[in-house]
């Protein structure tokens, strides 16, 4: 495919070399991308139409909810709902699975969404993204029940997310045909192939945590950091870089770019919060795992592949250790020690 090709014509061309594709996949993929230009629109202007700040709600896990948080949810639900391409939605800030309106099409296909993934950062001015992974309803479902979500990751027919940045970006997976990105081309007003196959490298010399949480570490992790921190003199040989964004969609964008690992590990906090981790593994971590595997990395609790694990329920947390192969097959090494 050529650098500068649409994302629709992108998907159409792809599908066109499925037998059987019917456009619904295309249908669907250009659903998300209008939800993302309009959340793209709505990030970007900002304070400048009163979005930023609390919405003065909780979502099901607690956490304050952004009115941007509230609104993007609206913005993907309103794209989806209505042309006959899903047949059930679920959301990070959603308590229950969304049914749809008794009256609208039903589609052969099932999306989990994170509508604003580190809206922490909205408020002042930093990169935030949208993630979804994309699965088959069970067929003849019209209705889909909460179980029906409950897929491992390693049956997503395809995941991706936005990032809202300094130029916003989509990144897309199918679960055999690589990672791809696009890029908006606001003027024209569509995302346009920018990379083709994107490869992370498989080693690196960067890492990405949260070091507030170090007193919490468990021993694997607190030795990676450590042998990483002592550079050049310790047991690597190498000085290491270290990243935190706080944004999920900007660290992994990263590491597509220019190679690192990131981790959100569980830690002694989490547990006593009874806690599987801090991410959502079925709007966060599969879909983020199946584009960095499907780029040539790893994903992995520290324990076991995320894309194989089998999800207990719809809102649950596992710990993340994603990014260049052969970091994350260290770390998971410390793990197993
Ligand atoms: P959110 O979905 O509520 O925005 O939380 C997810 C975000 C990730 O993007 C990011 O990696 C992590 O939370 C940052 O957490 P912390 O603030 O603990 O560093
Ligand atoms: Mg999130």
């Amino acid at each position: 495919m050529h650098i500068g090709t649409t994302l629709t014509n992108y998907i159409i061309e792809t599908q066109r070399q499925i037998q059987g594709a019917t456009g619904e996949f295309t249908g669907l993929l250009n659903d998300i991308a209008v939800a993302c230009k309009k959340i793209s629109d709505l990030v970007n202007k900002g304070d400048l139409i009163g979005v930023l700040g609390s919405a003065g709600s909780e979502n099901v896990q607690g956490e304050t909810q952004k009115k941007l948080d509230v609104i993007t949810n609206e913005v993907f639900i309103e794209a989806l709902a209505h042309n006959g391409h899903v047949a059930g939605l679920a959301s990070e800030e959603m308590d229950e699975i969304y049914q749809l309106p008794a009256d609208a099409p039903r589609g052969h296909y099932l999306v989990l969404f994170d509508p604003l993934d580190g809206s922490s950062n909205i408020d002042v001015n930093v990169s935030v993204g949208t993630i979804f992974s994309i699965i088959k309803a069970p067929p003849g479902v019209t209705q889909p029940t909460t179980e029906d979500f409950l897929k491992p990751g390693a049956e997503q027919c395809a995941a991706g997310y936005c990032l809202y940045g300094p130029s916003t970006m989509m990144v897309f997976a199918t679960r055999d045909r690589g990672a791809q990105m696009f890029t908006l081309d606001k003027d024209f007003g569509e995302f346009l192939l920018t990379h083709e196959n994107v490869q992370i490298p498989e080693d690196t010399s960067e890492f990405a945590i949260n070091a507030s949480n170090s007193r919490f570490w468990e021993p694997p992790v607190k030795r990676y950091v450590d042998e990483c921190l002592a550079g050049k003199e310790g047991p690597r040989g190498k000085d290491f870089n270290m990243r935190w964004v706080a944004s999920m969609v900007a660290e992994v964008h990263r590491i597509l770019t220019r190679g690192g690992v990131f981790m959100y590990p569980l830690d002694e906090k989490l547990k006593a919060k009874d806690q599987g981790g801090k991410l959502r593994l079925m709007y966060e971590a599969n879909p983020m795992s199946l584009i960095i595997e499907q780029a040539g990395g790893a994903s992995s609790t520290g324990r076991e592949r995320i894309l194989t694990m089998q999800p207990e329920g719809i809102h649950q947390r596992v710990p993340v250790v994603l990014g260049s192969k052969n970091e994350v097959e260290r770390l998971i090494s410390y793990h197993l020690d």
